[in-house]
């Protein structure tokens, strides 16, 4: 039916539909309602010009998709992945458990309990099985972390995060100044 179709289609494209610059970061969330949290991400890795790919990827909803997905992005060149999701928020330690590759976890505040569930649920990793957890909604964070990961093997990337670090100290001794005026 619709279902199996979507689903194969969407299988699909973990394997085939390369898109025509291999994306370094894959950012994965739980749900299209993750999205307006999740869209930062995307944006600060704009910002470093940094190819990445965006998907819906539910460990509950979709769970072929998540293992596919996960088991693939080694070999497609993802190099981090950011994964955010909300409540019970399984999907960057399930997905971390399938691949070698860095997780980070972003948690999604839901619409109950203040993004509690979702920082613990992300956070509590078993020994063995570790997901880089940044703040409730801070997809800004898990986009400059992973822009650090890349930056340890890519001098380029790494000096341009240096620069990122100038720009927000200028920043705010300016607006210290401006107070002082
Ligand atoms: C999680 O449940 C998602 O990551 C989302 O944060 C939350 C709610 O999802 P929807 O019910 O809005 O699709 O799986």
């Amino acid at each position: 039916g619709v279902v199996e179709a979507r689903l194969k289609s969407m299988l699909r494209e973990a394997t085939d539909g390369q898109p025509a610059v291999t994306p370094r970061v894959g950012i994965i969330m739980g749900s299209d309602s993750d999205l307006p949290v999740m869209k930062d991400a995307a944006k600060v890795l704009r910002e470093f010009d940094v190819p990445c790919e965006v998907r819906i990827v539910s460990a509950h909803r979709t769970p072929e998709w998540m293992y596919s997905y996960a088991l693939s992005a080694r070999e497609r060149g993802i190099q981090v992945i950011i994964a955010g999701a909300g409540g019970a928020a399984h999907l960057p330690g399930m997905v971390a458990a399938l691949t070698p590759l860095p997780v980070i976890g972003v948690p999604v505040r839901a619409s109950t309990l203040d993004g509690l569930d979702s920082l613990l649920s992300i956070v509590q990793m078993p020994r063995g099985v570790p997901v880089a957890t940044v703040a409730v909604n801070n997809a800004t964070n898990a986009a400059l972390l992973a822009v650090r990961i890349l930056g340890a093997g890519d001098v380029e990337l790494l000096s341009r995060m240096a620069q990122y670090q100038e720009d927000r100290r200028d920043e705010v001794l300016i607006k210290g100044e401006k107070l002082e005026k």
